[in-house]
């Protein structure tokens, strides 16, 4: 087809439990009545009390409030574990594939039964009560990805206390933010972090973080590389000497469907991360519809997501939603390139993976090695590809398609945001045609509208071009922001009253798919991780050499978008590569490695208006080496130091 439009193969769709015709009929019932709809889709979990709610939504601005299934009560962990015991105690429930593939006795994995994944996840939650642990408090989790990770977020939902993953990537004062804004009793850790062949010191970031003013805050230490680390006294406990001590039997707590599960933080257009908090009930529900439809996940199967648990991703979709289906899902610790660039292939063949499910950032970098790499496994076991995080460029989706999949697996586009909880616009693999680069249709209950930026109409046409929004409420949207209603409304509900606002761009075409163009915020998407521009000029000016600093991205090969920065230094200090270089590891240390600046210019003045508001429009254009189209410049404030900034560029084509 002209447009690249791929239907679901005739064997694929032959065996689908939703095909176009269900699809459609599906979508109808979901939005004309979203109280039927999910009142039936609802009981797909196992309530306590069953709700005999459905829906309490408000969009409207200031009175926003979000409310799903409130009567009923239900605990997740039990969801996710208790119940498939009598089934399926014995299926492997997590199969573990470490960094090193030959480091674990057995072939260099773990496979773990749902029965052990009860007792592991019992000890650790008797744990955690034992540490003082209990019903709504904050525990901060600051893991690789181990099975204990996972251990931790269930046994934290298993007695109702609310965790908060912090990217184990993240910095000590990145996760002492993050422990400081939920006031967190309790931090989960590891001795190091085996990645890529290197070794993070994770406790040691975790006392640089608590060092100051948390010596109520408790640490549990799990042992994974053995290494000799330092013990705070009274405050730091091993889990295996603290496992040894406790039973393996932990009723589940009762839980409302709307007490939060979880506070997840993520990178908005200001300086401070919003803490992201998501329900038990509603979430639970989209968690496990969606990852059951969108990957046609069947019985049996073995299902790969190779996020990492401190993002959203690897909640909903290595966590979550894989785990109340009673699924078997894989976690890797490692990195695609180690110890060699088959790496995501090879484990795809050694576990016979159905689904594998990644984001457009690796498989850039990947296509970029070569197709031997593919060639030399065998991937005859994948039926489902799935992307997320970032636009996917049509050459990569290509590759994907015909060297992965070899032209046989449907490929899912799906987006989605930490917000969101699930996906809200992608393709089901066995009903609707695909076309590379866009995320197609809305997920059941999901009404897209496509509003002008200015004036904030929806654009009623079919084809249509603006911002997204959404019209109604799905039972996995977040509920606030962690102690601050009021930035939840204002971030989300008060520009276009009504709606929900993405924060994304979107183009609807003739036969209504829809194509994200890409943040219209100041959130950049670098490797498909979320980073507020704010954020990393923040550290930047927090350098006693810096006097001001402006941040925008810039289109990347293989990151997508690239962080590109530009530095004005205080009078009297001199530019030179030792305060470059320092200047990037500064960043490092305040936010992480993933906000390093790719590339850092001296700028002695920024372009801004008479208002002293900084132009970054300009900055965008010039980082994107197409400083010939600035448009209007006459309303700056010194015209002249855009001629400064185009002459020392940084990226030239
Ligand atoms: C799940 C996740 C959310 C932002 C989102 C958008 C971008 C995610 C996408 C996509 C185009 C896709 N995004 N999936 N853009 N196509 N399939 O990534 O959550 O980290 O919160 O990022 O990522 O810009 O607004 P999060």
């Amino acid at each position: 087809m002209p447009d690249g439009t791929r239907p679901p193969s005739e064997e694929f769709a032959a065996k689908a439990t939703i095909d176009r015709a269900a699809y459609d009929a599906m979508y109808e019932r979901s939005v004309k009545d979203p109280e039927g709809f999910w009142a039936e889709h609802g009981r797909r979990v196992d309530w306590i009390k069953p709700f005999t709610t459905v829906k309490d939504v408000n969009f409207r601005y200031p009175d926003v409030s979000i409310r799903w299934f409130e009567d009923g009560t239900l605990n997740v962990a039990a969801n996710c574990i208790d119940r498939h015991l009598a089934e399926r105690g014995d299926q492997t429930a997590i199969i573990w594939e470490p960094d090193d593939p030959d480091s674990v006795e057995g072939g260099g994995a773990q496979h773990i039964t749902y029965r052990q994944l009860h007792d592991h996840v019992s000890k650790m939650a008797n744990v955690l009560k034992a540490l003082g642990v209990g019903k709504g408090d904050r525990v901060v989790i600051y893991l690789p990805m181990i099975p204990q990770a996972a251990y931790a977020m269930l046994a934290c939902a298993r007695i109702g206390a609310i965790h908060s993953v912090v990217f184990a990537g993240f910095s000590a004062d990145a996760l002492g933010a993050r422990v400081n804004a939920c006031d967190a009793k309790l931090v989960i850790t590891a001795d190091g972090a085996p990645r890529g062949g290197r070794v993070t010191n994770l406790k040691d970031n975790v006392n640089k973080a608590l060092l100051n003013d948390f010596d109520e805050v408790k640490c549990l230490v799990v042992k994974r590389t053995g290494q000799q680390i330092a013990f705070r006294e009274d405050l730091d406990f091993w889990l295996h000497e603290e496992e040894a001590k406790v039973s393996n039997d932990c009723p589940p707590e009762e839980m409302n469907a709307e007490d939060p599960l979880f506070i997840l933080y993520t990178s908005g257009s200001t300086g401070l991360p919003k803490g992201v908090v998501h329900s038990s009930g509603g979430y639970l529900v989209y968690a496990a519809m969606t990852h059951e439809h969108v990957f046609d996940y069947r019985p049996g199967e073995v299902f790969w997501c190779t996020a990492d648990v401190g993002w959203v991703t690897g909640h909903s979709y290595i966590v979550y939603g894989p785990l109340a289906n009673g699924a078997t899902t894989l976690m890797f610790e490692g990195v695609p390139t180690f110890p060699d660039a088959g790496r995501f292939w090879a484990v795809c063949a050694k576990h016979s993976v159905n689904q594998f499910y990644t984001a457009p950032t690796a498989i850039r970098a990947l296509m970029g090695q070569g197709d031997e790499w593919v060639a030399n496994h065998d991937l005859s076991s994948l039926r489902v590809l799935g992307t997320v995080g970032e636009p996917i460029n049509p050459e990569a989706w290509r590759w994907y398609d015909e060297v992965v999949g070899r032209g046989t697996c449907p490929i899912v586009d799906t987006w989605w945001q930490t917000e969101t909880g699930g996906h809200l616009l992608t393709p089901l693999p066995g009903a609707i045609p695909t076309k590379p680069g866009s995320a197609t249709l809305p997920f059941f209950g999901v009404e897209p509208a496509i509003l002008e930026p200015e004036s904030g109409k929806p654009i009623e046409t079919v084809e249509a071009e603006g911002v997204l929004c959404i019209a109604d409420s799905w039972p996995a949207q977040m509920r606030t922001v962690w102690g601050d209603h009021q930035r939840f409304m204002d971030t989300y509900f008060r520009q276009y009253p009504g709606y929900y606002f993405s924060g994304d761009g979107c183009r609807r075409d003739s036969d209504g798919y829809y194509w994200i163009t890409g943040r219209v915020d100041d959130v950049i998407n670098v490797s498909g991780h979320r980073m507020g521009t704010a954020e990393v000029e923040s550290a930047l000016v927090a350098h006693e050499a810096v006097s001001e600093a402006a941040v925008v991205g810039y289109p990347h090969p293989v990151k997508g978008q690239g962080i590109y920065a530009y530095v004005t230094l205080m009078s009297g200090r001199e530019s030179s590569d030792d305060l470059r270089k320092e200047l990037e590891s500064w960043v490092r240390d305040e936010i992480g490695p993933i906000a390093k600046p790719d590339l850092l210019q001296w700028a002695p003045g920024l372009p801004k208006t008479r208002s002293g508001k900084i132009m970054r429009r300009i900055l965008r254009k010039i980082a994107e080496d197409d400083f010939g189209s600035l448009g209007d410049i006459s309303t700056l404030a010194e015209p002249q130091v855009v001629d400064d900034l185009i002459e020392n560029r940084m990226n030239r084509s």
